[in-house]
């Protein structure tokens, strides 16, 4: 058995990669895990259509039928979206996954991986994992920024997510040499929120100037991935003042229920789509879609180079 006989590309994704047009790849847990039916299938299909509004071809990422699907066709992201049961497949999932036949959604770490394999360069994202509060007694670190340190992809995203710790996040970043760009900000972005109080390794103002820097970082395919982080629009953002209050009483209640491991991140934005009546939902989406935009135009540009 060889890699290949895993691998199964959708029509469209198939002949873009053939013909070296970009191509962005997309997660799938945040279909299944982040956000609740319908809303979730209708955002994937307007992700889709951002991207190829603005000039590249989407390739969501999933696994199916014992296959790791690389774009996935209209009927697939349906029953993906619908599916009970299905596996949150990280780094040290997808084995499992293609062995059983399993339906898996993958995270970002998995993603990565999937998109390095397919020779897909640029990656969107709503927010990535990071290492959660009270991580130096629970070693509660996403599998996420072990694969920024190795996997040579570029993800784009709203910064981590805000139920995390944001300063221990950065830390790890740097100590893994993942290189972390605030676009159009000197700030690290807080997923739900613009501004997070702590900086931005690096700023960078347009999608050609990141594809200069990922041309360079890509003569180097053994250094990694880069994060790009894009604040969410202004008009969809909450506010860190109006957010930290239920951000600390949803990652409460996880605690006080016993909620661990890979059932931490969905639970806490399932409550906070509770504790906020449904707006870090809305917020959700509008950043997700704003880096699926923005994540077309940096592959347009790498394409050109
Ligand atoms: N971005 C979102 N919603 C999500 C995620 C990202 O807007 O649900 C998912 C990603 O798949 C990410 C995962 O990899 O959350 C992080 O999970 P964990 O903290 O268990 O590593
Ligand atoms: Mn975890």
């Amino acid at each position: 058995m060889t890699r290949d006989d895993f691998l199964t590309f959708s029509t469209e994704v198939k002949s873009a990669l053939d013909a070296g047009k970009p191509v962005v790849a997309l997660e799938s847990t945040i279909i299944t895990h982040g956000m609740p039916f319908p809303k979730n299938v209708e955002t994937a299909r307007k992700v889709e259509a951002d991207i190829r509004e603005n000039g590249a071809v989407p390739a969501t990422i999933a696994v199916l039928d014992r296959r790791l699907k690389i774009g996935l066709e209209p009927a697939e992201l349906d029953r993906l979206a619908q599916a009970k049961d299905v596996m949150k497949v990280s780094r040290a999932d997808m084995t499992l996954a293609l062995a059983t036949g399993k339906p898996g959604a993958t995270t970002v770490a998995a993603t990565m991986m999937a998109a390095h394999t397919a020779g897909i360069p640029v990656f969107a994202t709503g927010g990535i994992g990071g290492v959660h509060k009270g991580a130096e007694t629970t070693f509660d670190v996403s599998a996420d920024l072990e694969e920024l340190g190795r996997t040579p992809v570029a993800v784009v995203c709203a910064g981590a997510k805000a139920l995390l710790d944001l300063p221990k996040t950065l830390e790890l970043l740097e100590t893994k040499g993942v290189p972390v760009i605030g676009y159009g900000t000197d700030q690290f972005p807080a997923f739900w929120s613009r501004n997070s109080g702590l900086a931005a390794p690096y700023r960078m103002d347009s999608p050609d100037e990141i594809a200069d820097f990922l041309k360079v970082r890509g003569a180097f395919s053994d250094h990694g991935g880069v994060l790009v982080a894009n604040p969410v629009p202004e008009e969809a953002e909450i506010p860190q003042t109006e957010i930290s209050g239920h951000i600390e009483t949803a990652v409460r209640q996880a605690k006080d229920r016993g909620v661990s491991g890979k059932s931490v991140t969905p639970f806490v934005l399932g409550r906070m789509f509770e504790l906020t009546g449904g707006r870090s939902l809305e917020t959700n989406i509008a950043l997700v879609r704003s880096n699926a935009r923005l994540a077309a135009r940096i592959a347009v540009s790498l394409a050109k180079r």
